[in-house]
């Protein structure tokens, strides 16, 4: 239930109430995960209507960025999987008029920014880091993207997969990153690499990003389909 609680909650809602609201019984587990269901699909939807496209994350000195920045992922730091520069080529699909692969050496040329920002998991720790990559708004002008479209979604070479909203996508914070701490992002942390979103939790921040895609049916997310919100905003 402790997922559960705790989307009522951030929901506003209380048990009781919602036993009100549904007119269900809350010792009956199926009508009340498919109320649960419904708050969760409607907080989403509040989520992604108030989502300011140019609001700002806040941002941090570079004291308070961590170097040492934990590590985590549905398996061990050992497991992660091992991309070479010499093999790896990002592909392109869905809504983009050029969809030629890019070598890591193309994606690493691309005009970079800097960003010290509070990355928050939602398993109970967040630390802020340094990241330095390209907006992914600049790189899907540069691509040909249809940027009307309404999704942008990202697979990853160790199967996990996601996908966000094109006024995220677009927002200036959301950044493709090549480095952590001025280094370049080490395997664990998602080489040659991640997609940092200020503006998301930590799960709707895809490591080892292999194939990203434009499209308008929304793309699904690891944990999503595990039971977390797909907007997840913060
Ligand atoms: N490909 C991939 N990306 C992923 C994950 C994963 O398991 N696989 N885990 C997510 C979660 S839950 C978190 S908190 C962050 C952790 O990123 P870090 O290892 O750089 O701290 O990666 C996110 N992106
Ligand atoms: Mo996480």
């Amino acid at each position: 239930m402790d997922l559960e609680r705790r989307r009522l909650f951030g929901g506003g809602l209380s048990l009781g109430a919602l036993t009100m609201l549904t007119g269900c019984d809350i010792s009956d587990h199926d009508s009340v995960q498919r109320a649960l269901a419904l708050v969760s699909r409607f907080n989403d939807r509040v989520q992604a209507a108030i989502f300011g496209p140019n609001k700002l994350a806040p941002t941090f000195s570079e004291a308070e960025a961590v170097k040492d920045f934990r590590y985590n992922a549905w398996y061990g730091p050992e497991k992660s999987p091992v991309l070479t520069s010499a093999d790896y080529r990002l592909m392109l699909a869905g809504q983009i008029k050029d969809k030629t692969p890019w070598t890591v050496e193309k994606l690493y040329s691309l005009p970079q920014v800097t960003q010290i920002t509070r990355h928050v998991c939602v398993e109970g720790w967040n630390m802020i880091g340094k990241w330095t990559g390209t907006p992914l708004g600049v790189f899907l002008n540069q691509i040909g993207a249809d940027t009307t479209a309404k999704y942008v979604g990202f697979e990853c070479a160790d199967g996990y997969y996601e996908g966000i909203d094109m006024a995220t996508a677009m927002h200036p914070q959301t950044l493709m990153a090549f480095k952590l701490s001025d280094n370049i992002l080490p395997t664990r942390h998602g080489y040659p690499f991640k997609l940092r979103i200020p503006t998301k939790l930590g799960f709707k921040n895809p490591k080892f990003v292999t194939t990203i895609y434009v499209t308008n049916q929304q793309p699904k997310g690891f944990w999503t389909d595990r039971g977390y919100n797909w907007f997840s905003g913060i």
